[in-house]
């Protein structure tokens, strides 16, 4: 089914700006409150927008300078080096911004998109069991009706780049929304596993390794054959924790992503270590070992983790 409903550029049209939420001057990119009309009711529905430059298309590059700068100025100068700024002609081929609409959002949308100091949290088992389980089992599944959505072949299925369709062990590969398809120094793909009751890292135990271990060896070849551009070694298989959506899924990136907040340490962990850690330390590993990460202030479960922390014990 054709994932895209061209009712939403009305919606899109219709967002009225409330407030900045984040900026990333790195990412050049903005994240907006906004609210648009119900259609049908009028009601006034919360919405974010997040707004990201565009890096340039690899077939401009060659002809960046000889066609495709409007009314170059030179700014300042001194010595060898010389300023200038200029405009980009309008092509609509293409694009300048990605724009991701989330409408209706949730105040969990809200809370996750605003800038917020981290604080390192240390998660013991008991932590889990007494703070993160109740969190994570107080989601509603429509939460995650994107994920069923992917898996039942309901929406995106144009974008599937690879399936294993086994029930148990098997998964589908598609691109991350966030990625724009084109940058390849940025790619971003995700593997979301068919089975719908692993929540997350703290969930896996020695019956998963089968499927640890055939997304740990067919990703990296569908990867590479869909985009011949990037090779095997160029390739990090990751599991966030804290995840912000519980259905099992690895993040797959091209490792010049590195340094973006999702793909380090304090967030991201290694599919290799994972595996390792559960074959070569203990069946169990992720029921026993204490997680470490950065939880942001606004975070659902940074209240609960702290009432835990300060609790007489
Ligand atoms: P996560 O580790 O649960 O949370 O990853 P994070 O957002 O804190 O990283 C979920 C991943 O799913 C993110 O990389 C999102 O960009 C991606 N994602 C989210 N949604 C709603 C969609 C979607 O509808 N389609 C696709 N293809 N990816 C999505």
């Amino acid at each position: 089914m054709d994932s895209a409903h061209p009712e939403f550029m009305e919606t899109l049209q219709n967002f009225q700006f409330i407030r900045q939420l984040n900026e990333d001057t790195h990412s050049k990119s903005i994240t907006l409150l906004g609210s648009i009309a119900d259609e049908k009711t009028g009601k006034e529905e919360q919405s974010i927008l997040l707004v990201e430059k565009l890096h340039f298309h690899a077939s401009e590059i060659p002809v960046l300078v000889s066609s495709r700068l409007q009314s170059p100025k030179l700014t300042f100068n001194n010595d060898i080096y010389h300023w200038y700024k200029s405009n980009i002609k309008n092509d609509e081929s293409i694009p300048d911004i990605k724009m991701t609409l989330i409408y209706p959002a949730t105040e969990i949308h809200i809370k996750k998109y605003s800038k917020q100091e981290g604080v390192m949290v240390r998660e013991t088992p008991d932590m889990y069991k007494q703070v993160v389980l109740p969190y994570i089992e107080g989601f509603p599944t429509s939460r995650i009706q994107w994920v069923y959505n992917i898996l039942d072949k309901v929406q995106e299925s144009e974008r599937i780049v690879f399936e294993d369709p086994d029930k148990e062990h098997g998964f589908i590969l598609l691109p991350d929304s966030k990625w724009d398809q084109t940058t390849m120094n940025a790619l971003y793909l995700l593997v979301i596993c068919h089975r719908h009751d692993v929540r997350s890292l703290r969930d896996l135990r020695s019956q998963h390794l089968e499927l640890l271990r055939r997304i740990q060896r067919e990703i990296p070849k569908a990867v590479v054959a869909k985009y011949p551009h990037v090779s095997e070694d160029q390739l990090k298989l990751y599991i966030h924790y804290q995840p912000s959506y519980y259905h099992f899924h690895v993040h797959v990136t091209h490792v010049a992503l590195s340094s973006s907040p999702g793909a380090t340490v304090g967030k991201a962990n290694l599919l290799d270590t994972v595996i390792d850690n559960i074959e070569n330390i203990d069946h169990e590993y992720y029921a026993k070992c204490t997680l470490s990460y950065v939880l942001g202030t606004d975070h659902g479960l940074y209240e609960g983790v702290q009432q835990y922390l300060n609790a007489p014990k």
